[in-house]
């Protein structure tokens, strides 16, 4: 290709590459030049959101430049690639990310104060990108970091929905959801009007012979809707790698179908039709671990998928390499079964469009994906109906139909005459009506499983997925435990803390090896820099505590212990349990004297998190929270004692300024309930102490911090069932402690007792199925020992720092080199110049 560009042509071409600025003057001057020409504002009307675009404009640009090489040098080099397919991309902002993966932040600050703006001002006037619910979404985004940082050839492929996770108010103590429309102005994607996919839905499947004998599928009919891609550069840290996320937005095909509308006059309906396209990629759906078979979402998966199969193969057949070379060039990973329907449509392009035989399409299929499950809560795992499916994608459960045959005989022959294992494995449960187990089919169609956390991986192959390692022994199940970003998540989030680390360790490497933060071992005794690092600890939490004030009216001492629950709120991650302890701490303060209370450690209890709009046990506790907060909050015995805060709309970039902030934070799910868990390595790695269950990746963060560094509590997932079953069964009694909680909330100390009835009732009713009662003595002695610990403030540095010496192995970096190696069987890219940032 590059030979057929005349020498006279590439050379202009040269000459005119813009190179983006690198100095401050450069900046400054590109910042000004966009604000006044793409912005068409000036000097006088520039407010901070101009400045914003006008900053993030200039750093676009250069970021194109890399963008473009980037995207050459991979499809010139022509390795394998890998493509990250997830329904959730939790981003965050972009303009902070860019300015220190270039490492150019100080210009632009230097540049900006002579423009009469603060770099942080500017910073905090881009709206996240809040393509995601929770952990799945934001791990993705931390993937994609990494893999741009460690120069992987990588493609993301999601949704771009209009209407990203709702913004959450609380109103009265309740929440309240809010549409957050977020591409008013959207500097960081380009629209590629030229980049299309029409994904078809409904219609029929015709077969017949052709002329010359053959047989042949052709699915009919049915409606088009048409893929738009938008790209956004992904820039790595220190190198030149700018990678692509590809994200899909929906539009009415203008294609043959719904021109006889307009011709036949049927104009209303015609329109009808662009808005139901559209609606596909209108919103994320907002549950977490929760999934409601909802047709509309389907469409979502099916059209996603589609078009970014198309997409891939698309790429794939322009190298001119032959079917079998494609598990060589094409790794996809499936962030959950959300996009399953890549396996059935890949499968398809092979048999339908390609005409392979079934047999080596199918050994094609299985060989490029790779399936990651993050759960094992059964109301997470999805199923869609029969019916459904042959509606909307008829050819698509013929196909399902055909790929469960061929792997139910293959079972067969292993396991002769144990039809109890077949219907156990069947991808389609003989229910009324049929369902199509999606896991199953992920399954079959991958050559690689994997769970989150060494707990997660064993527990999905001691439960939920037991037969298939009896089918296919236990080597096509494997671990790999999540990991962070440590640039986001360290460097940006907490740059004074980054600074210190680099000034011990004699610079930024640790921030491309995070096992190098164990050269701050000797350092544990050194007075001058514990005193630093508890000092960056305490400007954190001024800051926190500022952001209280702002938002919610109530001043906190910054002196107090934070102690922080920010996540999604679920009964199986029991922020129910931590208000209990704050009713019972409540309980225990106000039974002391005025003297006694000055003498107990004080607290400030935080929470944030989104409830699913539908789920009301979630929505109690959030209620619970706030009405216990107005109460505690203006007794005037209690005062600093004890303050209760509930952070509205946890979102990315608040997280950014929470996480950094905490003394503790809570990892408290029942155990074997949460996959892994993402949020206890962004704390630990900030400084901050974990009380958590043994869930998820607490009990590999405590093999690597050590047990003395961390506070654990609470049963063991072995004996999670057990008690289940002892609490309908044995004679089961609520711990008289949580009683006294109950009985106050009962007496209308926190408003209207009915509205919590169902919480209570949950404990004391319905079975415990979290255990929460179970849990609540370990719980509270635990939160006893944490207070005692916190008085002295020389073992508690002493533990934060020890703690974060040892996090190397939770970065991100480390969790893809295992992808890579042990699924994908991709290499890095080499890039020429390596920069420093
Ligand atoms: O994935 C989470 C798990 O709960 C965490 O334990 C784990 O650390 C992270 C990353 O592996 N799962 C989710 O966040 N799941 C969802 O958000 C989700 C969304 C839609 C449908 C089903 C699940």
């Amino acid at each position: 290709v590059e030979s057929s560009i005349p020498e006279h042509m590439r050379e202009a071409w040269r000459k005119y590459s813009p190179q983006g600025f690198k100095t401050k003057d450069e900046f400054e001057g590109e910042v000004v030049r966009h604000i006044e020409t793409t912005l068409a504002r000036s000097l006088f009307n520039c407010d901070e959101l101009a400045a914003y675009s006008g900053t993030s404009l200039a750093f676009r640009d250069r970021l194109i430049i890399d963008w473009n090489k980037t995207q050459q040098r991979q499809t010139f080099a022509d390795q394998k690639r890998i493509y990250y397919l997830s329904l959730e991309f939790l981003m965050g902002r972009a303009l902070d990310n860019a300015m220190l993966n270039v490492g150019l932040k100080g210009v632009a600050k230097e540049g900006l104060e002579d423009l009469g703006f603060r770099v942080e001002d500017i910073i905090s006037q881009e709206h996240d990108a809040a393509l995601g619910n929770g952990g799945l979404g934001r791990l993705a985004a931390c993937f994609l970091d990494s893999l741009a940082s460690l120069n992987y050839p990588a493609w993301g492929y999601g949704l771009r929905y209009r209407y990203g996770i709702f913004k959450q108010e609380i109103e009265n103590g309740y929440q309240v959801e809010i549409p957050d429309y977020w591409l008013d102005f959207n500097p960081w994607e380009f629209p590629r009007h030229d980049v299309t996919v029409d994904v078809q839905f409904y219609g029929w499947v015709n077969k017949y012979t052709d002329d010359e004998g053959k047989q042949v599928v052709s699915w009919q009919d049915g409606e088009l809707v048409t893929a738009t891609a938008y790209d956004a550069p992904v820039p790595g840290y220190g190198t030149p790698t700018v990678n692509n996320l590809r994200l899909w937005s929906s539009k009415a095909s203008s294609g043959e179908f719904d021109f006889s509308k307009f011709n036949s006059g049927e104009y209303e309906s015609a329109v009808a039709d662009q808005q139901r396209a559209e609606t596909i990629s209108a919103v994320l759906y907002p549950n977490d671990n929760l999934e409601r078979g909802k047709e509309l979402r389907l469409k979502q998966q099916y059209f996603w998928c589609a078009a970014s199969l198309h997409d891939i193969v698309r790429r794939f057949k322009k190298t001119g390499r032959t079917w079998d070379e494609f598990p060589d060039q094409v790794a996809i990973q499936l962030n959950d079964t959300h996009p399953t329907l890549a396996i059935v449509e890949l499968q398809r392009i092979l048999i339908d469009k390609e005409g392979l035989e079934w047999p080596k399409a199918w050994d094609i299929v299985t060989k490029t994906f790779g399936y990651t499950n993050h759960t094992v809560l059964p109301e997470a795992l999805e199923k869609w109906s029969v019916p459904l499916i042959q509606n909307l994608l008829p050819r698509h459960l013929q196909l399902i139909y055909e790929i469960n045959l061929y792997f139910l005989q293959q079972v067969e022959r292993r396991f002769p005459k144990d039809r109890d294992l077949l219907s156990r494995v069947s991808i389609i449960e003989e229910s009324t009506p049929k369902m199509v187990r999606m896991a199953y089919l992920a399954i079959v169609g991958s050559h690689k499983v994997n769970g989150v956390a060494e707990l997660h991986s064993d527990l999905i192959k001691t439960t939920i997925f037991k037969d298939f390692v009896t089918v296919y022994g236990p080597d096509k199940f494997t671990n790999v435990t999540n990991g962070i970003t440590p640039r986001r998540w360290l460097h940006q989030a907490n740059p004074r803390l980054s600074e210190l680390i680099a000034s011990k360790l004699g610079g930024y490497d640790f921030l491309k090896d995070l096992t190098l933060l164990n050269k701050l071992e000797p350092f544990i005794d050194d007075k001058d820099f514990k005193k630093e690092w508890a000092e960056i600890k305490y400007a954190n939490k001024v800051r926190l505590a500022q952001h209280i004030l702002k938002t919610t009216g109530v001043s906190v001492n910054p002196k107090a212990l934070f102690d922080v629950q920010v996540k999604r709120i679920h009964e199986y991650k029991r922020q129910q349990l931590n208000i209990f302890g704050v009713i019972h701490r409540y309980i225990t303060l106000k039974g002391l004297s005025a003297e006694e209370r000055k003498k107990v450690a004080p607290r400030v209890s935080i929470f944030g998190g989104k409830a699913a709009p539908g789920y009301w046990m979630a929505k109690t506790i959030i209620h619970l929270i706030n009405k216990v907060g107005e109460v505690i909050n203006n007794d005037p015995e209690i005062g600093d004692a004890l303050k209760v805060i509930f952070l509205e709309d946890y979102n990315v970039s608040k997280a950014e300024i929470i996480v950094p902030a905490s003394d503790i934070s809570e990892h408290i799910s029942t155990a074997g309930t949460e996959a892994s868990g993402t949020s206890n390595m962004k704390f630990v790695l900030n400084g901050g102490l974990v009380i958590g269950t043994l869930d998820g990746a607490n009990i590999e963060i405590t093999r690597e911090i050590g047990e003395q560094n961390i506070f654990l509590f609470g049963n063991l997932s072995e004996d999670v069932e057990d008690l289940r079953h002892h609490h309908f069964y044995g004679n089961y009694q609520v711990d008289s402690e949580l009683q006294k909680v109950f009985d106050l909330i009962k007496s209308g100390k926190f408003g209207d007792e009915s509205a919590f009835g169902a919480l209570i009732a949950a404990i004391t009713e319905h079975g415990d199925y979290y255990l929460v009662s179970d849990d609540f003595d370990s719980y509270r002695k635990t939160q006893d020992l944490i207070d005692e610990t916190f008085k002295n403030q020389e073992e508690w540095v002493t533990k934060s720092i020890t703690s974060v010496a040892r996090m190397g192995f939770f970065t991100s970096d480390r969790c893809i080199n295992e992808y890579a190696d042990t699924i994908w069987n991709i290499e890095p890219l080499a890039v020429a110049d390596e920069k420093e940032a």
